[in-house]
């Protein structure tokens, strides 16, 4: 609820206070600023020599860094007052704002605008001043079209106010609070991995990055974790080059931070180095600002700068201060106004006189003010087409084009130790073996791709799917990480923001709900909040579903992908054999590639080792490894027609049915179709979707228009799992013509041992459901 321009107010009664009561503490600060400069209006001012030469006693710091400083600190106010303004008005749709944090303009006057930058949501003094050092940029105008959520936003277009800009080198965040931090770790550590790689980007040798985040903030276990990876990789002497800036107000929204947390929490901590200044004061941030930046750039390594600042106007405008803050107090926060230090400092320092920074002020706020005019004016977003249209790119004929290139025969020949040895000349192979051979197929067609996770260097991952890996292309491009998921999906979106080609992989998929957000908030977001100016591709393997026998439990044999499905734009793979297996990958490696996708790819641990389908030995689930250039289009499902005996016998009661299935659900359908078929006469021919988002609608339709009775076997949970969508389709588009029925996993975690059949779908359920479908009388 907006709170801002209300008129001054009494205070409730009895409480005590004499004094009108402003609510608009915008209008207060902002009064009190133009107070203070007139009280001094009238004093002379000694002029510096030179504005270019150093201040003495501060070291570089000259009168035109104060001067210039001061006027983007001055740039973030007013665009404050605006956005507070604008939302009084219905015109504006965002208040959070910067005041009293504008000290981080030393910020981004020390560090390049090629050092890629992360930023906490009070970053308009920081990026007013990163904004003078690339050329074409208005960033007030385009800060406003932001709060406007215009469509003319050259960053998020009008789907949220970001900070965010392509020639500033500045990634738009979501609002999660920390949820930056593991992709800014993973940055830091891909710069040196790409340069090493002789990946292209544009980023300097010496570049940096910048994170920066609230005080409280550093509570999230999202935030620990980056902590923990970067100095975890700077204990091995990895380099880091990392400056985290906690921007500590002592509070977040109202809960207050301890006092001596932050500096207690990070002076000592191992393997960062520790930097403090009070950010109200330019001249100490300055010098204490340079000697971080420079610890970071010249040794590679964490930096923790930790600036005291103070937040003024509430969190944001719709937050109601005074339930938490006494008016006293919130009075003496106001007092601490960075703006009226920087001022003072610049008469004490004779570089303005009140004259020019009232003059200065003023031309600025009219500035902003003109700028919120037109911004206000600029088109909205006005159809769910507009909204979306960077939310998911997809150019098939490229994907296709990129799907089929072969990676280089030499170089095959040499990773696969000769001719003979490749793999398409190999005897079939189970689902495990193939996924290895297209790994490295992979790794080879792609220089920039790194492959990472736990365990899956020497010892070759789950079930030996990434073994030799490690030997065949190193370990700075297949490595094991530390244990934790967040880093691992951290590490893969910032190696996407440098030009790499990360495929990270999920041990299991019960440990990809501990850290979804990275996905779901971060990796899948990033084209939609950039207008599909920035990408963070990647396939992210994960062995997942159930049937699992080797090693049990809810933790190996997880069927939940609700969660995977419900992520705006991420695809679903999940194949069923091994020759589907490899296609699928190029085709997704492609995709990223191309599109700039992230690709959840899930590889039924069940089937890595099965070799046979109907019969031991019959060797019916092994499969040739498909030679590079075939590939299996995004949303292309598999048919599995009946066997022809069955459909020809002549016998009427034979009916057609359709069994919609995948992963696991392929192999168990196909072995009840037989049964289906021996004992009962029953002809059903079993579909393999693939693809599990976007699920390919026209696809099912067709399918189960063919033979208008669809049994949907499903290994995911009843609730959440594919089927509830399939059969809301076949439902909408198919009307009463499709009898259909569903066999899905029970709602609850998979037990160990035999009981794990008790909950999902086997064979015999297979069977049993499709004759119930089948003897039903059409609806
Ligand atoms: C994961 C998550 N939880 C809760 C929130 C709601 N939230 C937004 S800002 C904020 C406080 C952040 O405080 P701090 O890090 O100190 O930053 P400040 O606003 O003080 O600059 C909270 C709890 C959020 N955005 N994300
Ligand atoms: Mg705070």
């Amino acid at each position: 609820m907006n709170r801002t321009v209300r008129e001054s107010i009494e205070p409730p009664a009895g409480g005590g206070r004499a004094k009108r009561f402003n609510l608009n503490r915008a209008q207060v600060v902002d009064r009190s600023f133009v107070e203070f400069v007139q009280t001094r209006l009238g004093e002379e001012l000694r002029k510096p020599p030179s504005l270019t030469e150093p201040l003495t006693p501060y070291g570089e710091l000259t009168g035109q860094d104060l001067i210039e400083l001061f006027e983007s600190q001055i740039i973030a106010r007013h665009q404050d007052i605006a956005s507070r303004e604008m939302r009084s008005r219905n015109e504006g749709f965002y208040t959070i704002g910067s005041t009293g944090h504008e000290g981080n303009a030393v910020v981004g006057r020390l560090t390049r605008h090629t050092d890629i930058a992360f930023v906490h949501y009070r970053s308009g003094a920081f990026m007013a001043e990163r904004a003078r050092k690339v050329s074409g940029v208005d960033f007030v105008k385009d800060t406003m079209l932001g709060f406007a959520a215009s469509s003319d936003d050259p960053i998020a277009g009008g789907r949220h106010k970001v900070w965010g800009s392509v020639p500033m080198w500045v990634p738009p965040q979501t609002s999660t609070i920390a949820s930056h931090l593991p992709k800014a770790v993973g940055t830091a550590l891909s710069l040196h991995r790409a340069k090493r790689m002789g990946v292209h980007n544009e980023l300097p040798a010496d570049s940096i990055v910048v994170c920066s985040f609230g005080d409280a903030t550093t509570n999230h276990a999202v935030a620990q974790t980056a902590f923990n990876a970067a100095a975890w990789a700077a204990h091995q002497h990895l380099p880091v080059p990392i400056l985290f800036v906690c921007e500590d107000n002592g509070i977040g929204i109202s809960v207050e931070t301890p006092d001596g947390w932050i500096e207690q929490n990070y002076r000592n901590r191992r393997g960062l180095h520790y930097f403090q200044a009070n950010g109200l004061d330019l001249v100490e941030t300055y010098s204490v600002t340079k000697e971080a930046v420079e610890r970071c750039r010249e040794q590679r390594c964490p930096v923790f700068l930790h600036l005291k600042v103070v937040r003024l106007l509430g969190h944001a405008g719709s937050d109601a201060e005074t339930e938490y803050h006494t008016l006293e107090e919130i009075e003496a926060a106001e007092a601490k106004d960075p703006l009226l230090a920087s001022a003072e400092l610049l008469f004490r320092e004779g570089l303005m006189t009140a004259d020019e920074v009232l003059a200065l002020y003023e031309r600025i706020r009219g500035r902003v003010r003109a700028a919120a005019e037109y911004a206000c004016k600029r088109p909205k977003l006005t159809s769910a087409a507009e909204v979306m249209a960077p939310l998911a790119p997809f150019t098939p004929e490229k994907v296709a084009a990129e799907a089929r290139r072969p990676p280089d025969r030499a170089e095959r020949v040499r990773i696969f130790k000769g001719e003979a040895q490749l793999p398409e000349k190999l005897p079939p192979r189970h689902m495990a073996a193939l996924i290895n051979h297209g790994l490295h197929d992979l790794l080879i067609k792609y220089p920039e791709a790194i492959l990472f996770g736990e365990d899956v260097a020497k010892k070759g991952g789950v079930y030996h799917v990434t073994t030799g890996l490690t030997a065949a292309f190193g370990l700075g491009r297949v490595f094991n990480t530390l244990l934790d998921e967040t880093t691992i999906l951290g590490t893969a979106i910032g190696a996407g923001h440098v030009g790499l080609l990360p495929i990270p992989e999920i041990q299991y998929l019960a440990y990809y709900h501990n850290a979804e957000d990275q996905i779901r908030g971060e990796a899948c977001s990033l084209q939609f909040f950039s207008k599909d100016q920035y990408r963070n591709p990647m396939v992210l393997r994960i062995a997942g579903w159930g049937y699992q026998k080797g090693f049990g439990g809810h933790f190996h044999n997880d069927n939940s992908i609700a969660v995977l499905r419900d992520v705006p734009s991420l695809i679903i793979a999940t194949p069923s054999r091994g020759d589907d297996a490899v296609k699928m990958m190029r085709t997704c490696l492609a995709m990223a590639k191309i599109d700039g996708r992230v690709i959840a790819f899930i590889a039924p641990i069940a089937l890595y080792m099965t070799k046979d389908l109907h019969e031991p030995k019959d060797g019916r689930w092994s499969f040739p490894y498909p030679p590079p250039g075939e590939f299996i289009p995004f949303g292309e499902g598999a048919v599995y027609p009946s066997e022809p005996q069955a459909r020809g016998s002549g016998n009427q009661s034979i009916e057609n049915l359709t069994i919609l299935t995948f992963a696991n659900g392929v192999h168990k359908s196909l072995r009840a179709a037989k049964t289906l078929r021996e004992k009962h006469k029953i002809a059903a021919r079993v579909v393999d979707l693939r693809w599990l988002n976007p699920l390919n609608e026209a696809f099912i339709i067709e399918q189960a228009m063919a033979t208008k009775r669809v049994l949907v076997v499903d290994e995911g949970r009843k609730t959440g799992g594919v089927s509830e969508t399939t059969m809301a389709l076949l439902c909408e588009k198919c009307g009463g013509a499709v009898r259909v029925a569903r066999l899905t996993a029970h709602d609850t975690y998979i037990p160990l041992g035999p009981a794990a059949d008790c909950v999902l779908p086997n064979e015999h359920d297979v069977v049993r459901r499709a004759m119930e479908l089948l003897a039903k009388p059409p609806a």
